[in-house]
């Protein structure tokens, strides 16, 4: 992997950049739509690619490993060819989410045992076992295996927390170190910053993180519930740390206000469950504001989705008869929804791009987050 810094935005410490994967070229500042079980919900490769260009996606560990498992994933010869999707993927380490989806789990220094959300099967995770899998999957990037704590989180137990993410990054780098890629094409590793809302612990971290001296960084444990000021403070601080010349990926942020002020900060990638989740409850983030299509209010409105919007459905269907689609729960909605929101968040990050290169990044920027928050 290669990342090219092309422009830094003077008012700001936004910036434009290339990465470079064996799976093609990702323009920064980027969003990735997630595709947890190997698919983006609802979304269409066809969709993904031509309609709003998606250049990477997410895929979890944990849920492929649990399912379709390693064993299907190895004999097709990777994700990529499982699901048809020849652009560059990143894969999250699963530790994330087993603490979000298990309940019945244990971390030790060794690992983490939790239960299958599917059929409660006991299973261990260790720094080892996410690097294994990765290879497996077969992920462009892949993520280190890190503890995401919660928020609010006491220091000692954030401080613990963070030293043992570190132990644990150094195992993973000394696995993904000694293992080759599978599939012929190559693998990198990004490890995570951890340090709850903790300036001290954020600094540490960030320090030790860029003392890896890894290809790319990630910025993990925020937007865990945490007011969005204090999330910001934290990626400053940390970005102020990390080395510039290489990418920095800021987990599972955020709205559209969120992205664009922690681009102000930095960060250079992104991804989120929101445009998708929130789709499939009809809420539309678009360039004037949030709609809640579900609202009494779009009953009988029969103007284009989105009218400013150069995606097909969106002007070929009306917000009345997707709130019809949303209310009555048919698929469809959430197709329609889904894709108009992940375009949305392309559009956004695009738009960012062009305007650093420009230099009008900071004002658009000010303005933009004025009617991003606005209800429609
Ligand atoms: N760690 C990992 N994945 C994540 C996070 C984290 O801290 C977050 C936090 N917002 C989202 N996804 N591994």
């Amino acid at each position: 992997m290669k990342f090219r810094l092309e422009v830094t935005d003077k008012l700001s410490k936004a910036r434009a950049g290339e990465i470079e994967t064996d799976h093609g070229t990702i323009k920064t500042p980027i969003f990735m739509p997630v595709g947890t079980a190997g698919s983006v919900k609802a979304v269409h490769q066809r969709e993904l690619r031509e309609d709003i260009n998606a250049q990477i996606i997410l895929g979890n560990t944990y849920h492929l490993y649990l399912r379709p498992g390693l064993n299907t994933l190895e004999q097709a010869g990777g994700l990529h060819k499982f699901n048809g999707w020849d652009r560059p993927i990143l894969t999250d380490s699963g530790g994330y989410q087993v603490y979000s989806l298990t309940e019945v789990r244990k971390i030790k220094e060794e690992g983490v045992t939790f239960r299958s959300h599917i059929d409660g099967s006991k299973h261990l995770f260790t720094p080892e076992a996410a690097i294994d899998i990765q290879r497996t999957i077969g992920a462009d990037i892949m993520m280190a295996f890190d503890e995401c704590t919660p928020y609010p989180c006491e220091y000692n137990y954030a401080r613990k927390s963070m030293e043992m993410t570190h132990r644990w990054l150094k195992r993973c780098c000394e696995r993904f170190d000694t293992t080759e890629a599978k599939y012929g094409y190559s693998q990198t590793l990004f490890p995570i910053v951890q340090g709850s809302v903790y300036k001290d612990l954020r600094m540490k971290s960030a320090e030790v993180i860029a003392s890896f001296g890894r290809e790319g960084n990630a910025i993990g444990g925020l937007s865990v519930g945490e007011p969005a000021e204090e999330m910001y403070a934290m990626t400053e601080l940390v970005c102020n740390i990390l080395p510039h010349d290489r990418p920095r990926y800021l987990m599972g942020v955020g709205t559209p206000v969120n992205i664009l002020e922690n681009i102000a900060l930095g960060v250079d990638m992104f991804d989120c469950v929101m445009p998708t989740r929130n789709a499939r409850n009809g809420m539309l983030f678009t360039r004037n504001g949030i709609i809640n299509i579900r609202n009494e209010k779009w009953k009988n409105d029969f103007s284009p989705i989105d009218p400013e919007s150069d995606l097909f459905s969106d002007l070929q269907y009306s917000k009345a008869y997707l709130r019809h689609l949303v209310t009555a729960k048919e698929i469809l909605g959430a197709q329609i929804a889904s894709i108009h929101n992940l375009h949305f968040y392309l559009w956004l990050v695009t738009q960012a791009r062009e305007k650093i290169i420009s230099g009008e990044f900071y004002e658009w920027k000010n303005k933009m987050i004025k009617q991003l928050s606005q209800r429609l």
